[in-house]
């Protein structure tokens, strides 16, 4: 057992979309299973520290977690073309040296050498560093297993399929792949397609240097994929520990949301709600968020609506307006809490990871319209494995496709279904997070792994 006032754990994150509040949650949750006199510092960008640490690098109640600004990557004076991967590209030509100066100043600076690295898998370099420094890397992958162990896959699918090859016949499965005879061609992310932007770069890289991860960590939790998925991440990476659902941390007012959601709910009847939500990043188009409001209108579906981007409602032309009787619009809701309230009846969703297992967990069916990367994996275990959620006709959002959609999942027989197997994989969820189950398990070796090395 090491001198745990030696220990110290460096957290790497990767400044984009939720990515880096779970791994902040992850560092949450070890920092409070560990010794206090373990030190964590968690790097990340200055513009996301900010959001997340609301004074001076610190967070209320953590004395031994500290946060640390790395450069983004933007030139002074850049004006943004409005490209979303723009900021990404930048912050990626930034690595791995912002992360490696910073580290060094802190070092430097507290006198206490990193112990280990723990990061965003998306963090590949860190295999390296971690090796240079003679200590462990273990990688927080943020999305679930199936997307990771294509991503793994990456070499057998191009060599299969060709890559920038437009003439792939999208409906094709992957069953070459172990466990990935529901998966389509048109499910895959396109950074595994095409090789050609820093972004798919990156993930190319990260698929070559997850082996050398101590362990890969995931906010999933086991028998969510089929047996042959996980058999073949552990033939491939050294370590992987499923450590979900996560708990959360209690929410801060910020986090709750301006507007009382969860007494709104309340003042409707069991599963009368839709809840609305497309995640972190994006909002969709206009013609799509038209359709939307068109049929919560037509159905008089009552709504709640997290619309992030204010600059946007204006496309929706007076129907928040019209329909403030029976809707709610907020630009940040209590997720985890609304989807486990009885009065929501569906939800929404862009289907990114985080909310399709804090769906699971609420017991909440899904309505899916997924947009990029992972996100039509995850719809197409939603709909077509688990069977606990639809699509809606023709992938986007129609008014017809939408209100049988509703339909199906609110007011149709097949809703029971759905709920019925929500139900089953939420309890494999609990059985999973009970005091001997493995999620809480894994989470006990994960604490192990992060603390047990020291530079003396
Ligand atoms: C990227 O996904 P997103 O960040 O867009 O979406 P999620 O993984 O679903 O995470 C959104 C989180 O934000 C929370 C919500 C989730 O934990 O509870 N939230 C909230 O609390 N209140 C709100 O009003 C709205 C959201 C990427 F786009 C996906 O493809 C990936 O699967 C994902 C994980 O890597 O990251």
């Amino acid at each position: 057992m090491s001198a745990e006032k030696n220990v110290h754990v460096a957290a790497f994150a990767f400044p984009f979309g939720s990515h880096p509040t779970p791994l902040l949650h992850l560092v949450q949750r070890l920092a409070a299973a560990a010794s206090p006199a373990v030190r964590f510092s968690y790097f990340n960008t200055a513009g996301s520290n900010r959001k997340l640490f609301p004074a001076a690098n610190l967070l209320p109640g953590h004395d031994n977690i500290k946060a640390y600004d790395v450069e983004d990557g933007v030139p002074e004076g850049h004006v943004f073309s409005g490209n979303p991967l723009e900021p990404i590209g930048l912050f990626i030509g930034a690595t791995p040296q912002n992360f490696k100066k910073r580290l060094e100043e802190v070092v430097e600076e507290t006198g206490s050498k990193a112990t280990c690295l723990l990061t965003d898998a998306f963090l590949w370099f860190a295999a390296e560093m971690a090796e240079e420094i003679g200590i462990p890397w273990v990688a927080f992958w943020t999305a679930g297993p199936t997307p990771i162990s294509l991503h793994l896959n990456t070499d057998v699918i191009l060599a299969k399929l060709g890559q920038n090859d437009d003439k792939q016949n999208q409906d094709q499965t992957l069953d070459f792949i172990p466990g990935m005879s529901a998966v389509h061609v048109a499910d895959l992310p396109q950074e595994i397609l095409h090789l050609d932007t820093p972004f798919s770069r990156l993930l190319y890289s990260m698929s070559l240097a997850l082996p050398r991860a101590a362990a890969v960590v995931l906010n999933s939790f086991d028998g969510i994929v089929d047996a042959a998925v996980e058999n073949d991440l552990k033939s491939k990476l050294r370590k992987i520990l499923n450590v979900g659902p996560s708990p959360h941390p209690p929410l801060n007012e910020e986090e709750r949301g301006g507007g009382d959601c969860l007494s709104w709910l309340s003042n409707h009847p069991a599963a009368a709600v839709a809840y609305i939500s497309f995640g972190t990043m994006l909002t969709p188009p206009p013609p799509e968020l038209s359709a939307l409001a068109e049929v919560l209108e037509e159905k008089k579906i009552p709504y709640l609506w997290s619309f992030r981007d204010n600059s946007k409602r204006h496309l929706l032309e007076g129907f928040f307006e019209r329909t403030s009787s029976v809707g709610k619009v907020v630009e940040w809701a209590p997720q985890v809490e609304v989807l486990a309230h009885s009065s929501v009846g569906v939800f929404v969703t862009h289907c990114g990871w985080n909310s399709v297992v804090e769906s699971i967990t609420g017991g909440m069916p899904m309505i899916c319209r997924p947009f990029f990367g992972d996100q039509m994996i995850n719809r197409r275990l939603v709909e077509d494995v688990w069977r606990i959620g639809v699509g809606v006709e023709g992938g986007s959002f129609s008014a017809s496709g939408l209100a049988k959609a509703f339909d199906v999942v609110m007011f149709g027989e097949k809703g029971k279904e759905i709920r019925g197997n929500i139900g089953k994989l939420r309890e494999c969820a609990n059985i999973a997070i009970e005091e001997n189950g493995t999620s809480t398990q894994n989470f006990k070796s994960l604490v192990g792994l992060v603390t047990s090395y020291d530079q003396d």
